[in-house]
C-alpha cells in the first residue's frame, strides 16, 4: 500500500492512474455501450491494446510542463476532455449507432445532429462507471492520500514518454494493418478505426480529412461549374426513341449482386449450372443483356458502384466518395429525380449495419425516402448473417412486408451480401445437390456456391413479385457490384474458364472485370446486346426508360441504348476498354494495347495513326474521370440546380420510425394509397413469399410480422 501511495504521488504514478481509468472505462464501453463486431482473439487483442498509445501521448504532454501545479492541472483538463469524449460517443451511439466527427462536434456538418437534448434521455444506469473514477481521484485528493509531486520533471523523460507513446501507436497501426489491409485507405465504416485504433485516433483521423475537404471546397467558385456544363452537353446522349418512355410510371427495382462475374452467367461446373436462375433471366425475351458490361469501381468498391448508378458521378481515385465526401456533398441523385419528376417513393434495403459506408447519412443526401437496414430485419435467429450482414434469402423475404407498403410507383434497390469475400457458405445453405469445384484455392471454390446461393435467393425473390402481381407492373435491373475474385486468384480460376493458369495476363484480368447487366420488363424487347459500356452509363439508361430526358444533369455516363452512347469504357486507374482495344498501362508505366477479339499484343511501332488515336482516347478518359472528381472534390453540384429539381435538403429525412410512417402514410391517403398491400384489399402479400431458408426451420414470424424489428432503430 505504502509502495502503491508513493508511486501515486509521483507525476508519472498520477498520469499512470489516469491511463489506466480511461483505459477501464473505454474497455467496459467497448464491449457494453458499442457493436464493434469484434470477430476473432486478434482483434480482442487490438482492441484491448489500442485505449493506450494515444492517452500515453496525451496525457505526457502535460508532463513537459515545469510548474507542477499547472502540469497537473492540465493532465486533469485533457483527463476531462478524454472521458468526456468517451462519454459523449457513448450518448451518441446509443442514439445514432454511429461515433461522433469532427462534423457533429462542430455542428458544420449539413446532416449534423449534433448531441441533442434527447441524448441525455440515453443515460442508462451502468454509465455510473463513467464518473466514479471521478469521485475516486477527489477522495484520494481530499484525503490527501495523494499529493502533488513538486520536483521538477526532466523534460527528457518527457520526450522519451511521448516516444514510448507513438512507438506503441505505430505497433498498433501494424497490427490494425495486418488484420484489416487498407484500414485508412478504404475507410469502410467509421467502427472500425474505433475498433482497430481507438476514438483518439478516429477524431484525428476525421480532422485531417475534413480540414483536406474544406480547403478543397472553399476555393471553389460557382464559375468551376462552366466548363463541367460544356463537357456534358458536348457528351450528351440522346435518347434512343425505341426505349425511351418504356417503362414509364412503372416500379424500378434494382437488384444488387454483390461481387458477381459475368463469366458466372451460363457457366457450368461439374456439369451443373451455378446460377441456373440468372442464366434463364439473362436469356429470357424480356431481359435486354448485356455482355460487355463492366464494373468500374476504385477502392470504394459497393459504395462506388452505388455512387455511380445513384449519382452518375465516378467514386473517388482513392478511398469511397461514400465516406469521404457523399456525408455533406449536394446531390442530383436517381431517387430525387424519379421522386421529384415522376412521384416514386424510395427505398433501400440491406441486411447490414445502416452505417456501414455511411450510407445512412449519404442516402439523405440521395433523397432516398426509407432505407431499412438490419434493424429493421430479425436478428434473432442464429446463424442469420455473415460478416457483411444477413443472409440474401433472409434479408429478401423479410423485405416483402416492407416493400408491399411503400407508394408505387417506387424505386426500389436491394444490395445482396451473401456473396462476398471470403465466399464461406455454411453447409445447410448450399441449396440442391450443388458440388463446388475443388480447385487448390478455397476462395475459387466457395466463390461458386454463395453465387448459387445468391441464385437461388433471386429465384425465391421473382417468384413472389410474379405471385403478388408487382412482376406485371415493374422494370427489373440487375447488376455486379464489381470482381469477387481478385487478381491474384485469377490463375486459380483459369482453368475453370478453358484457360491456362500459365499464360494467364492483364488482359485476361481486364476482361474478367466484367459484371452482368441485365434489365428486365414484360413486354421489353429484349435480347443479349454488345454495346460497350460500364456502371456509370447505368442512370442516364434507367432515366431514359423511365422517360426522364438527362440533358440537363451532369452525369458522366450515356444512354447504353442511345446510338450517340460512348462506348469507351474508362476504369478508375484511367485505363480503358474500347469496342476493339483493351488499353492497360504496364508495371513500366508503358501502355499495353491488346486486341479484344483475340487477346494479342497490338505492337504499336508501325502504327502511328492507331497510336495516336489511342492517346486521344486516352485524353478523353482522364478528361472524364478528372471532370468528375472536380464536381466531387469541390461540391460543385451545390453551385447548379437543374431546371425543375429541388436540391435535397437531409434534415428532412430520417430513417428512425419508418415503420410509423409507412402506416401514416397509408391511412393518410386512405382510397388514394398505391401500395401493393393496399391494392390487394389492405392484406398482406407476404404468404406468398416462399423461401427454403435453412435457418427459418419453417418459422414464418420473421416474414410474416414487423415484430423482430428493434422499437428503437434509430439513425
Ligand atoms: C457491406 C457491403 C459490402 O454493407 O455492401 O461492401 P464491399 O466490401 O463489397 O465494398
Ligand atoms: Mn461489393
Amino acid at each position: 500500500m505504502n509502495n502503491l501511495k508513493k508511486f501515486l504521488n509521483k507525476r508519472v504514478g498520477f498520469m499512470t492512474m489516469l491511463i489506466v481509468f480511461l483505459w477501464i472505462k473505454t474497455i467496459i464501453a467497448y464491449y457494453l455501450d458499442f457493436k464493434l463486431g469484434v470477430a476473432d482473439p486478434i482483434q480482442h487483442f487490438i482492441l484491448w491494446i489500442n485505449p493506450f498509445a494515444t492517452s500515453i501521448f496525451l496525457l505526457g504532454l502535460a508532463l513537459y510542463i515545469s510548474r507542477p501545479k499547472i502540469s497537473y492541472i492540465v493532465m486533469g483538463i485533457i483527463y476531462v476532455i478524454e472521458s468526456a469524449l468517451l462519454y459523449g460517443n457513448i450518448l451518441y451511439y446509443r442514439q445514432f449507432t454511429d461515433f461522433l466527427s469532427v462534423n457533429t462536434i462542430t455542428g458544420a456538418g449539413k446532416v449534423s445532429k449534433g448531441l441533442g437534448a434527447s441524448a441525455a434521455s440515453m443515460a442508462n444506469p451502468h454509465d455510473i462507471i463513467y464518473i466514479v473514477d471521478f469521485i475516486i481521484i477527489l477522495v484520494l485528493f481530499l484525503t490527501h492520500f495523494i499529493k502533488i509531486d513538486q520536483s521538477k520533471f526532466r523534460k527528457l523523460n518527457a520526450l522519451a514518454i511521448s516516444m514510448f507513446g507513438i512507438m506503441l501507436f505505430s505497433f498498433n497501426l501494424m497490427l490494425a494493418e495486418c488484420n484489416r489491409p487498407q484500414l485508412l485507405g478504404r475507410t469502410f465504416d467509421r467502427s472500425y478505426i474505433v475498433k482497430y485504433l481507438g476514438f483518439n485516433s478516429y477524431l484525428g483521423y476525421d480532422s485531417i480529412k475534413t480540414a483536406q475537404n474544406s480547403q478543397v471546397r472553399s476555393s471553389a467558385v460557382g464559375t468551376d461549374m462552366d466548363h463541367v456544363l460544356k463537357y456534358t452537353s458536348d457528351n450528351y446522349a440522346a435518347p434512343n426513341k425505341k426505349y425511351f418512355g418504356k417503362a414509364k410510371g412503372k416500379n424500378i427495382i434494382i437488384i444488387h449482386l454483390e461481387s458477381f462475374q459475368q463469366f458466372l452467367i451460363g457457366m457450368k461446373v461439374n456439369g451443373q449450372e451455378v446460377t441456373p436462375f440468372l442464366n434463364s433471366l439473362y436469356n429470357d425475351k424480356n431481359t435486354l443483356g448485356f455482355d460487355n458490361f463492366y464494373h468500374e469501381v476504385g477502392q470504394g468498391k459497393t459504395s462506388d458502384a452505388e455512387t455511380m448508378l445513384e449519382s452518375g458521378l465516378f467514386g473517388l481515385p482513392e478511398g469511397s466518395f461514400f465516406t469521404s465526401l457523399g456525408t455533406d456533398n449536394t446531390f442530383q441523385a436517381a431517387p430525387a429525380i424519379l421522386g421529384q419528376k415522376e412521384g416514386y417513393t424510395s427505398a433501400v434495403f440491406h441486411g447490414n449495419i445502416g452505417s456501414f459506408w455511411s450510407r445512412n447519412d449519404v442516402y439523405k443526401n440521395m433523397g432516398y425516402d426509407y432505407f431499412f437496414d438490419e434493424s429493421y430485419f430479425n436478428q434473432e435467429t442464429p446463424n442469420s448473417a455473415m460478416q457483411y450482414g444477413l443472409k440474401d434469402k433472409l434479408m429478401l423475404s423479410e423485405s416483402v412486408k416492407y416493400l408491399e407498403q411503400l407508394q408505387q410507383p417506387f424505386y426500389a434497390k436491394f444490395i445482396t451480401v451473401t456473396n462476398h469475400y471470403p465466399f464461406q457458405l455454411p453447409e445447410e445453405d448450399v441449396t440442391g445437390d450443388f458440388t463446388k469445384p475443388d480447385t487448390d484455392n478455397t476462395t475459387v471454390n466457395g466463390y461458386f456456391e454463395t453465387a448459387h446461393y445468391l441464385d437461388s435467393s433471386l429465384k425465391e425473390f421473382f417468384q413472389y413479385l410474379k405471385d403478388s402481381g408487382i412482376y406485371d407492373n415493374s422494370m427489373i435491373v440487375l447488376y455486379g457490384d464489381h470482381y469477387g475474385l481478385s487478381n491474384s486468384q485469377n490463375p486459380a480460376l483459369a482453368p475453370l474458364l478453358g484457360a491456362s493458369s500459365e499464360d494467364w495476363n492483364d488482359f485476361d484480368n481486364a476482361q474478367l472485370q466484367k459484371v452482368p447487366f441485365m434489365i428486365h420488363m414484360k413486354g421489353l424487347k429484349g435480347g443479349i446486346d454488345h454495346t460497350y459500356g460500364g456502371e456509370i452509363d447505368v442512370l442516364p439508361t434507367i432515366l431514359h426508360l423511365a422517360g426522364i430526358n438527362t440533358k440537363s444533369y451532369i452525369e458522366m455516363g450515356t444512354d447504353l441504348l442511345s446510338k450517340q452512347h460512348n462506348s469507351i469504357v474508362a476504369f478508375r486507374n484511367k485505363n480503358f476498354i474500347t469496342p476493339r482495344y483493351t488499353v492497360l498501362r504496364n508495371a513500366d508505366g508503358d501502355k499495353d494495347v491488346y486486341l479484344n477479339k483475340t487477346g494479342e499484343l497490338v505492337d504499336l511501332t508501325d502504327k502511328p495513326k492507331l497510336k495516336k488515336k489511342i492517346q486521344k482516347w486516352q485524353q478523353t478518359v482522364n478528361e472524364r474521370l478528372q471532370i468528375s472528381d472536380t464536381v466531387n472534390n469541390k461540391n460543385l453540384l451545390r453551385f447548379y440546380t437543374p431546371s425543375g429539381f429541388t436540391p435535397i435538403d437531409p434534415k428532412n429525412y430520417d430513417y428512425s420510425d419508418q415503420i410509423q410512417r409507412l402506416l401514416d402514410t397509408r391511412s393518410a391517403l386512405g382510397l388514394k394509397s398505391t401500395s401493393i398491400y393496399s391494392k390487394n384489399n389492405d392484406q398482406s402479400t407476404t404468404s406468398l413469399y416462399h423461401t427454403d431458408a435453412s435457418e427459418l426451420n419453417g418459422d414464418r414470424s420473421s416474414i410474416d410480422s414487423w415484430d423482430y424489428v428493434k422499437s428503437n432503430s434509430q439513425k
